[in-house]
């Protein structure tokens, strides 16, 4: 059955009578963008039957293997953007160095900052998986990679796009928090989901419980007194999902409520984090406050951080704000006990 709501170049463009000065060309590429993952999602959903499970030889930048479909969806991404004349330059995880748009073609003044396939290693068990996305402004016409590095706060839109059961787009452009579920029948996005709230209290977190032995103190505390269930200091009884597609797991917050953590652990203190900033963290973080969340380091709010590098890893904490808060409260505390800096600032924590 068809559903009759707004499709998502309805509501972008929707968006764009918000700005008079407004050229169209974001709305252009936010098109592309959904283009792009409705051909990732078709190559998805055909899985082993085109062909497009399994490995390459190649490693990324990151060190690690590119799975085909890695290799796909950043080509599409590419393809579709590179000669639009909507955007100056992209930088994707899977590359090692920002994508200059190609001398004689068009180019206009936003960054697009993607993970073509976040949770690569669901691909071969049919498991979800996503896109991420970022965009950023600039005024230059070359654009380097010191011109990707501006704070999550600067950031003009963000969103994913999933590829579960159901295909889905959810983004914001500072406006809230917006779902499209794919129609299949019709190839649209249709606007399902209108300003997702995630739900202030929650008994559901999502970590990697093997690295428990890791962590720092305040996040173990958290899941400790989380495990005690109704006799622990939470008074109920917890439930813990580790999906291990980001995609999925913040997906499953923003509907439900729920803490997301991938913290500081001490196998990762030589590389700053296990996510990306740029690809996973900021533009996860503009989406979870929109819809109400908090998303940080543990020590400050991700969406303040200076960026160093393109693919610079942070330790990421986000969720639905009443655990968040208990989670805040911790790692203040044992700032206040160590050497460390808690300088976390949001309008949901003060
Ligand atoms: P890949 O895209 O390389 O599979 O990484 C996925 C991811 O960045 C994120 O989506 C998951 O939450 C996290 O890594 C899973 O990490 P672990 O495998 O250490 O649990």
């Amino acid at each position: 059955m068809t559903h009759f709501g707004v499709t998502l170049s309805q509501y972008i463009m929707e968006e764009q009578r918000r700005y008079p000065d407004a050229t169209g060309n974001f709305t252009l590429l936010l098109n592309d963008i959904a283009v792009s993952c409705k051909m990732i999602a078709a190559a998805v959903q055909k899985g082993q039957l085109a062909n497009v499970l399994g490995a390459t030889e190649n490693e990324n930048c990151q060190g690690e293997t590119q799975q085909i479909l890695d290799v796909i969806a950043n080509d599409l991404f590419i393809k579709n953007n590179a000669k639009r004349g909507h955007v100056a330059a992209m930088a994707s995880e899977e590359m090692d160095d920002v994508y200059p748009i190609p001398d004689g073609q068009p180019r206009g003044n936003y960054l697009l900052i993607f993970d073509p396939l976040d949770g690569s290693s669901n691909i071969e068990i049919n498991g979800p998986i996503g896109t991420i996305f970022s965009i950023l402004k600039t005024d230059k016409k070359h654009p380097t990679e010191a011109d990707f590095l501006q704070e999550g706060v600067k950031q003009v839109c963000a969103g994913y796009c999933l590829y579960g059961s159901a295909t889905m787009m959810v983004l914001t452009i500072g406006h809230g928090t917006h779902g499209f579920t794919l129609d299949p029948s019709i190839g649209e996005f249709i606007l399902t989901h209108p300003d997702m709230k995630i739900p202030e209290t929650t008994a559901e977190y999502a970590i990697n419980q093997a690295n428990r032995n890791l962590w720092e103190p305040p996040v173990r505390q958290y899941v400790d007194d989380c495990d005690l269930g109704v006799g622990g200091p939470r008074k109920k009884k917890y439930t813990m999902r580790w999906v291990g597609a980001m995609v999925m797991d913040i997906h499953r917050l923003i509907q439900r409520g729920g803490v997301f953590a991938y913290p500081m652990d001490s196998s990762l203190t030589q590389k700053g984090g296990r996510l990306r900033l740029m690809y996973e963290a900021n533009p996860m973080a503009f989406l979870v406050e929109q819809a109400g969340g908090i998303a940080t380091t543990g020590y400050e709010r991700i969406l303040n951080l200076t960026p160093q590098k393109l693919h610079q890893r942070v330790p990421v904490i986000m969720g639905s704000k009443e655990d968040m808060t208990i989670l805040l409260d911790n790692h203040k505390a044992y700032a206040s006990e160590t050497d460390k800096e808690f300088k976390h600032q949001c309008p949901q924590y003060q």
